[in-house]
């Protein structure tokens, strides 16, 4: 078999920081941050859809990329197998230990859900022998209930519920895909669940077709015996006006609404925090926070464009923000970075693919190098302690605990005169100190 990469002849190696060529000059899978080596903080994975199933296409131009399984006349199934070889060709050469996919970027749909079905098992087996060949392992599937007419109305939210049927049939089978592969999680972005316009919709009845859905999904979890992470991917607009699962918190009270808490965590992507009007940050701290978060989109918006521009996150001053609160809340468990990143029209040569991953990841070392620093100094956590200080002594204590109500706590606020004297929240002084310790770690 040939190679599609062959430009790249093996790993992408480590070549440090003033090497020259195609290498990492920052990520060194195996220097150990604390107790865990960069490849098992960051758990990096590929996506299939934006790096082999799209041409380079937007909404005024025809594909710009040399993707040759996507030509018009090749049998379907081989085009599946020469994406598929040419996927794992550059998983393996970039050292990344996962991918995640779609049911439709693996192989094509069929005339009928069975058709379907059939082709998604075969190349499902296929996609198996490459993994133990390679030792690449899934990080996630997913279905894709956004892309086919039927779903320009939603899928769950659907007002005709045979469309919820079609995207029962869809999410079951790459239910059972993703366990057959191993998949440490399962993902659902509700690209179409949401509305174009509240003329039409009826929004309560929208959400308790969601509410249903999810919940079958996590009974047929169970009845499978899947133990990987249930994941909702969430994203405010694009390509519906206003999409259900808007932000984390959103997600967070719609899960607690629907008795669903404890079975859902959160996908967060750094493009889709941004649409939200969030930082990355915001989103990931909110997650930590309250016992959501699961895993990365790793991506990055333009500043001067509001729509979803899927960009290799390049930014270390972007990124350390929430790469120091995943780090905070303990790490990744079954989730990853994954990067659901694209190239740019213009990246038309094969070797681009890999000059956009390895920004990325470096970037994202060194984010992680960064953010390790500031936990073990407590530069951020010993100035949180100082500035709660007084919840954690007997007036903050007995008013959590709720030993004292409205009346007495006035009382006690009349009696003492309580007068608190306003402290600085020293932000410049906090920012300098994250530039310091970009500045100073190599
Ligand atoms: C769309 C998006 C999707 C999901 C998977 O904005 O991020 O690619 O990640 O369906
Ligand atoms: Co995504």
């Amino acid at each position: 078999m040939s190679e599609f990469f062959p430009d790249v002849p093996g790993p992408v190696p480590f070549i440090g920081i003033d090497g020259e060529g195609l290498g990492y000059r920052v990520y060194d899978s195996d220097q150990m941050v604390g107790d865990k080596s960069m490849a098992d903080h960051l758990r990096l994975a590929v996506c299939y859809w934006h790096s082999f199933n799209w041409p380079g296409s937007d909404i005024f131009g025809d594909g710009t990329f040399d993707r040759p399984w996507l030509a018009r006349d090749i049998d379907p199934m081989r085009a599946a197998e020469a994406k598929q070889d040419a996927a794992f060709e550059f998983i393996s050469k970039l050292g990344a230990r996962f991918f995640s996919f779609h049911d439709v970027d693996m192989a094509p749909q069929g005339a009928s859900l069975k058709e379907s079905r059939a082709n998604l098992d075969a190349m499902v087996d296929r996609a198996a022998a490459k993994m133990s060949q390679t030792g690449v392992e899934l990080l996630w599937g997913t279905a894709n209930l956004f892309s086919h007419p039927r779903f320009a109305a939603g899928a769950a939210t659907n007002p005709n519920p045979e469309v919820f049927a079609h995207a029962a049939a869809q999410v079951r089978h790459m239910l059972d895909a993703t366990h057959r592969l191993g998949g440490h999680n399962y993902v659902l972005w509700g690209g179409r669940e949401g509305y174009e316009t509240l003329l039409n919709t009826r929004m309560r009845q929208e959400a308790d077709q969601l509410a249903r859905f999810l919940s079958m999904v996590v009974d047929y979890k169970r009845t499978i015996g899947f133990e990987g992470t249930l994941l909702l991917e969430p994203k405010p607009q694009e390509p519906t006006k206003h999409q259900y699962d808007y932000d984390c918190a959103t997600v967070h009270g719609f899960l607690d609404r629907y008795d669903l808490l404890g079975e859902f965590k959160v996908n967060i992507e750094g493009n889709h925090a941004t649409l939200a009007g969030h930082s990355f940050h915001h989103e990931v701290a909110y997650a930590i926070d309250h016992g959501i978060f699961g895993s990365i989109d790793a991506n990055r918006g333009d500043h001067q464009n509001g729509w979803d521009t899927d960009q290799f996150p390049t930014s270390v001053d972007e990124l350390v923000p929430p790469v120091y609160e995943i780090l905070r809340g303990g790490g990744f468990e079954t989730g990853g970075f994954m990067f659901d990143t694209k190239l740019r029209r213009q990246s038309i040569d094969r070797s681009d693919l890999f000059h956009g991953h390895v920004g990325g990841i470096d970037a994202l070392a060194k984010a992680l190098l960064v953010a390790h620093k500031l936990l073990s100094e407590r530069t951020l956590e010993g100035e949180r302690d100082r500035r709660y200080a007084g919840w954690t002594d007997d007036l903050g204590t007995q008013i959590l605990s709720g030993s004292l109500g409205l009346g007495e706590l006035a009382d006690r606020a009349v009696a003492h005169n309580i007068d608190p004297t306003p402290v600085s929240g020293g932000q410049e002084r906090l920012e300098n100190e994250i530039n310091h310790a970009i500045w100073s770690t190599s």
